[in-house]
């Protein structure tokens, strides 16, 4: 395996922004050095990169995505071979899919059908997550199985989608039990499933069926609500550590925030999509154009939300940023979940209920959130702590993965802050969908060289990775429960 000397970079981890030079030996990091530490095996190296004015990061770990999810009578449009090389052209390295169990289905066939959708596919590293649809005494010994045996430490439930992939609170209480059991991590999808589906019904039969109405029917109270109710839960059920997925309104981050305060293992995430749309720009748009953007939870108004009293006079995406800098939500994701408008979209034509829910991003959270750190929301450090270490350590896979440290997987991305990247169907777009939900946008920063276990796979503006490339990751339990 080939020796690489990065030097003259920036080194960026959550704990600061350091010059240093980084030496990859085969898949790993060999060492961090001051400038000019490794000058006497330059000759040893097969390749080195002069990264002078460029950062020098983490592979991105993107733990939210669903390749090829069954959803609203469709799949979703990437898989896991188109999927995982678009991750690689934004610079990430390692992505957690959600693996399915329906309602009535063994969880052991639903996993065997995700590993047979990745395996052999993916072009950087993978690891699952489970959605348990359907929690019964048989679900809930498989979850002890899966944690135990299978580095499936976490599970999904819903509190939304009724008669899918809904769970209700006794089911939900039973679930979190077993996970405080056996040491795994609740992720929740908290919205309320049933209470949406009436504010559904009546929209429709009002004869109010543009995509907009996908945002007005899911209130922000309605996900606040059930984070509470899946806090409380979570509590009762022996203080289970609880990771609240896709948070999209303050009022919702109000009660992770105050849980933390608390001092319990309550955790959140949220996406580029929550932090830069508004519903006014995307939803909105005139005619079908806003099923774009109908993912859960939904992008939300920009400042005139009835239903939300904002912090200092902030809406919603100014609580985000400020819960992003304050730890209140500890990692970016995508829940890259791309549905490609024509045929697919369309199905919900005159109906947003029909809609497939979703949004394609896993190229470009690295980008976005960058972006917060041009618009000054956030520092460099925090970019890399919540778009690459903490995923890996909230997910046990920490050192192994979102840190450039010695004995580290060498997934590095070279970043250079001096370029620019014009995202669009017609310019960086490598995802399986036919429009981008960012056509347009043009970041200050672009992804320059991508490393997954020591080998190239962004390289001077060209994939050089393959299919087959990514392993599958085992994981252990979370490292970061206080
Ligand atoms: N939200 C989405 O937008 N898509 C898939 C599932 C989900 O919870
Ligand atoms: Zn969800
Ligand atoms: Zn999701």
């Amino acid at each position: 395996m080939p020796k690489v000397l990065i030097k003259n970079g920036l080194v960026i981890s959550p704990t600061g922004v350091i010059a240093n030079d980084v030496l990859i030996d085969g898949e790993k990091i060999a060492a961090v050095g001051a400038p000019g530490w490794f000058t006497s095996s330059e000759q040893g190296c097969d390749r080195v990169i002069d990264a002078a004015g460029k950062y020098v990061i983490p592979g991105g770990v993107d733990v939210h995505t669903h390749m090829e999810l069954p959803f609203g009578g469709t799949f979703a449009s990437d898989t896991f071979e188109t999927g995982s090389r678009a991750a690689a052209w934004g610079g990430v390295t390692t992505i957690i899919d959600m693996a399915v169990q329906r309602y009535g289905e063994n969880v052991f066939d639903g996993l065997a059908e995700w590993h047979r959708k990745a395996s052999g596919e993916c072009a950087i590293d993978y690891a699952f997550h489970q959605i348990i649809g359907g929690v019964d005494d048989q679900s809930l010994k498989d979850m002890k199985y899966l944690t135990e045996h299978e580095g499936i430490s976490s599970f999904k439930l819903f509190m939304a989608y009724p008669g899918v992939f809904y769970s209700d609170d006794g089911q939900i209480l039973k679930a979190m039990q077993t996970a405080a059991e056996c040491g795994a991590m609740i992720m929740m999808h908290a919205e309320n499933g049933p209470a949406i589906d009436v504010l559904v019904q009546q929209a429709l039969a009002r004869g109010d069926t543009d995509p907009r109405y996908h945002s007005y029917t899911r209130p922000s109270p309605l996900e606040a609500e059930a984070t509470h109710r899946a806090i409380v839960l979570s509590h009762v059920a022996g203080n289970v550590p609880l990771y609240i997925v896709h948070m999209s309104a303050g009022d919702a981050l109000n009660e992770v925030a105050a849980a933390r305060h608390h001092g319990r293992n309550v955790f959140a995430e949220t996406c580029p999509q929550y932090l830069w749309l508004t519903l006014e720009e995307t939803l909105g748009q005139p005619g079908f154009e806003g099923s774009k953007w109908v993912c859960s939870t939904p992008v939300r108004s920009r400042d005139n939300d009835p239903h939300h009293i904002g912090q200092m006079g902030h809406g919603h995406q100014g609580d985000l940023w400020k819960g992003l800098r304050m730890n209140e939500l500890a990692v970016v994701s995508t829940d890259h979940c791309p549905f490609c408008f024509k045929d697919q979209k369309e199905l919900g034509l005159g109906n947003f209920s029909a809609i497939p829910n979703g949004i394609g991003g896993v190229e470009h959270r690295m980008e976005l959130i960058y972006q917060g750190v041009v618009a000054g929301e956030l520092s460099l450090e925090r970019w890399v702590e919540t778009c690459c270490t903490t995923p890996a350590r909230m997910f046990g896979m920490y050192p192994q993965k979102g840190i450039i440290a010695p004995g580290s997987d060498a997934d590095v991305v070279i970043w250079d802050p001096n370029n620019k990247t014009k995202i669009g169907i017609n310019d960086k777009h490598h995802m399986n969908m036919d429009h981008s939900a960012w056509e347009g946008w043009i970041i200050d920063g672009k992804v320059d060289t991508v490393f997954s276990r020591g080998v190239a796979l962004i390289d001077n503006d060209q994939y050089i990775g393959r299919k087959g490339h990514g392993k599958y990751i085992k994981r252990g339990l979370s490292q970061y429960l206080v």
